[in-house]
């Protein structure tokens, strides 16, 4: 009886400071992520209060993140695709229904990013960060204006030059400066972008999706098309350093967690999701990684400085973003490899 008092006792202890029970002991979550996107600290927070164990592998292109969980049957819980590449992934039936009566915390989220067209009831993605690719510029070596994607790629500039190594991104770059729509990925449309890149993978010195932000710091280059959040990161080391949306275009992109088919984990899934969408955790993203942050409870944390960082929250209205392409997919990855490879 005293026993089981003391017991009763220590377990709402347990419970008050939020450590693990064993009930979960034993558990584990293998989760695959963006590199660069997903803080170690908010990892361990979780594995601490819950007792889950997480194993954490990442990935640099949606594209490889598809095929390595194609490839890996059942490898993986929880995934992190854009909006585009979990839209794919909803068409081919790779991701499961999410139960919402496990994620209180969806709550929390902002509903500028819960309807959008990749899942437009949410039934399959929870948003994680959004953002843009654009321009950042090292203004203490460029002393002209740059403001379009046609300004970076000049000749004048060659090897001064990061890109991300993003064959969907770096297609829609060549389109903007075309006038062509983003999403219409047919044989007329990459006929007209091959001359363009052609030119433009000459003038490239770095293709850098994981941390495009090292060759800028490095003063390995100058210029660069990068994530929003590397060149927030940027700004907030030195203000040299700064970020604009490219005058032809840009899209948003809207990162999600979602769980594949075949998690062996669903229970450890929700358990993540829901704990990345507490505002107090969320925040500790946003702090290492400055995206968009689509957690509205989350954004009241934020200090002033952070929402006045203009690459996590850029001015100007909504942008478009990228919709499934279908097999054009592959026609984007033939052709950027191919011009690549002439370099
Ligand atoms: C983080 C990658 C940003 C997200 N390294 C690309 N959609």
């Amino acid at each position: 009886m005293i026993h089981s008092l003391r017991f009763l006792r220590l377990f709402s202890l347990a419970a008050l400071l939020g450590a693990p029970f064993a009930a979960q002991a034993g558990s584990e979550l293998n989760l695959f992520g963006w590199s660069e996107y997903i803080p170690q600290t908010v990892i361990d927070g979780f594995s601490r209060q819950t007792g889950i164990k997480v194993n954490f592998e990442t990935y640099s292109s949606n594209e490889e993140m598809i095929s390595k969980l194609v490839a890996g049957g059942g490898r993986y819980d929880l995934v992190q695709p854009s909006d585009y590449a979990a839209e794919a992934m909803i068409r081919q039936k790779l991701l499961q229904p999410l139960d919402a009566a496990k994620l209180p915390n969806l709550k929390n989220l902002s509903a500028e990013f819960t309807q959008l067209p990749h899942d437009p009831t949410g039934r399959f993605t929870v948003p994680y960060m959004s953002g843009t690719v654009g321009i950042v510029v090292n203004t203490e070596k460029v002393k002209t204006a740059v403001t379009s994607y046609r300004d970076v790629f000049q000749p004048r500039f060659k090897d001064r030059i990061v890109v991300l190594n993003d064959n969907r991104e770096i297609i829609s770059w060549a389109l903007h400066v075309l006038g062509l729509p983003i999403n219409t990925i047919n044989a007329p449309a990459l006929a007209k972008v091959r001359p363009v890149l052609a030119e433009w993978v000459k003038l490239v010195k770095v293709f850098d999706s994981d941390s495009p932000k090292t060759a800028l710091l490095n003063g390995d280059v100058d210029i660069g098309l990068v994530w929003s959040g590397e060149a927030a990161i940027l700004w907030n080391q030195n203000k040299k350093f700064h970020y604009l949306i490219p005058t032809e275009g840009a899209h948003q992109f809207n990162d999600v967690l979602a769980i594949p088919t075949v998690a062996q984990n669903p229970a450890a899934a929700h358990q993540f999701i829901n704990y990345i969408l507490r505002p107090e955790v969320s925040k500790l993203i946003s702090a290492a990684f400055p995206y968009t942050n689509p957690n509205a409870a989350a954004r009241r944390l934020l200090s002033a400085e952070e929402l006045a960082n203009p690459a996590s929250y850029p001015p100007g209205g909504k942008l478009e973003t990228f919709r499934d392409i279908g097999r054009a997919a592959a026609d984007i990855d033939r052709l950027v490899t191919d011009l690549k490879s002439a370099k």
